[in-house]
């Protein structure tokens, strides 16, 4: 990933404001060069969003976006992903995609094909081929190895607990253990598995789209739904105040709804760094160990972003794309 950073101005002072405007999460400077790219040739915010996110699919951004990265307890890999209008307020997601690659596309239509906000697994995948997306396998050389690497291992990490055979030490199948204790193993801490991509777009005139893809968590169980295909939490926008995007543990960060609060906040006036900021507290105060960050960003084309520090995770890095950057520019923030 950092070897195609080398050409990529790196700024960290606060964003500035310019319209239009497209931010999104981690150096991902393709999918940033992608999105920015469509509204210069004319496309909506929502093609913007669409275009950046499926970059990132077909580049399969640091194996945590799109096909072949990820596989689940069976060695397959399913993804998520969510579109929104801010306009509108028109909402498409996918959950648990099995055998489509384009899982921001399928979003998109089920937006804009159907009156429903989510559909998942296996019927999600039935309405994808219907509308036209090809069905193929989600695997490659790279989930094999990392699925067989993981069986090799005994199965760790997992995110099961309160079963028998003991899952810190043993593969399944698990059967219920004896009596439930809140929170007795850590959840598995793989800081390079979350790099979910999540693109905001406004456009000159401060119309607002945002929306996520991702493979979710490495040796999630299966049918395991993140926060990135959920509304208010992988993602918000709202044109009356702006977006936010957020990427990290996805089990915990979806509890909070960070990216609705987020909103909300810059909606009463809040800046995007203190709108991201006060997110990111929100969930530390109950999981100070969480991993994650939000990326925000405003009507009035100010942006910033926020992160929960941790032992090698001291800064998150995100793409701005503007007429004042003159490309895709890398914007770091130090994390709290
Ligand atoms: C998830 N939030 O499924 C996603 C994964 C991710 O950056 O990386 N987000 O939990």
């Amino acid at each position: 990933m950092w070897t195609s950073l080398v050409c990529v101005m790196l700024v960290t002072s606060p964003g500035g404001a310019s319209l239009p405007l497209v931010v999104n999460t981690w150096p991902f400077k393709e999918a940033a060069a992608a999105a920015w790219e469509a509204l210069q040739s004319g496309g909506s915010v929502l093609d913007a969003v669409e275009r950046g996110c499926r970059r990132c699919e077909l580049d399969q951004c640091d194996g945590s976006v799109g096909f072949g990265g990820s596989p689940d307890e069976t060695g397959e890999t399913s993804l998520d992903a969510l579109i929104i209008n801010g306009d509108t307020m028109e909402v498409g997601a996918v959950a648990d995609l099995r055998r489509v690659k384009n899982a921001i596309g399928v979003a998109r239509a089920v937006m804009e094909r159907t009156h429903h906000t989510l559909l998942v697994g296996e019927s999600a995948s039935g309405f994808a081929e219907d509308m036209g997306f090809p069905a193929e396998d989600l695997t490659t050389n790279t989930s094999k190895s990392l699925y067989t690497r993981w069986l090799q291992a005994g199965c760790q990490p997992n995110y099961r607990q309160n079963v028998v055979p003991d899952p810190a030490t043993a593969c399944g199948p698990y059967r219920p253990g004896p009596a439930r204790t809140p929170h007795t193993r850590p959840p598995p801490t793989d800081l390079r598995a979350h790099d979910t991509i999540g693109v905001i777009a406004i456009s000159g005139k401060g119309q607002v789209a945002a929306g996520t893809s991702t493979n979710g968590a490495n040796h999630k169980i299966p049918g395991r739904v993140g926060d990135s295909p959920i509304a208010g939490a992988g993602a918000y926008a709202d044109s009356s105040a702006g977006a936010a995007v957020a990427t990290g543990d996805g089990d915990i960060m979806m509890r909070f709804l960070p990216s609705f609060l987020a909103v909300e906040l810059m909606r009463g006036g809040a800046e995007p760094s203190a709108a991201c900021t006060a997110a990111i507290a929100r969930t530390k105060r109950h999981y100070p160990e969480f991993f994650g960050a939000v990326i925000c960003a405003n009507t009035t084309g100010h942006y910033g972003a926020a992160c929960n520090k941790l032992p090698g995770f001291p800064q998150f890095s995100y793409m701005v794309v503007s007429t004042e950057t003159r490309g895709p520019s890398l914007h770091t923030v130090d994390c709290f």
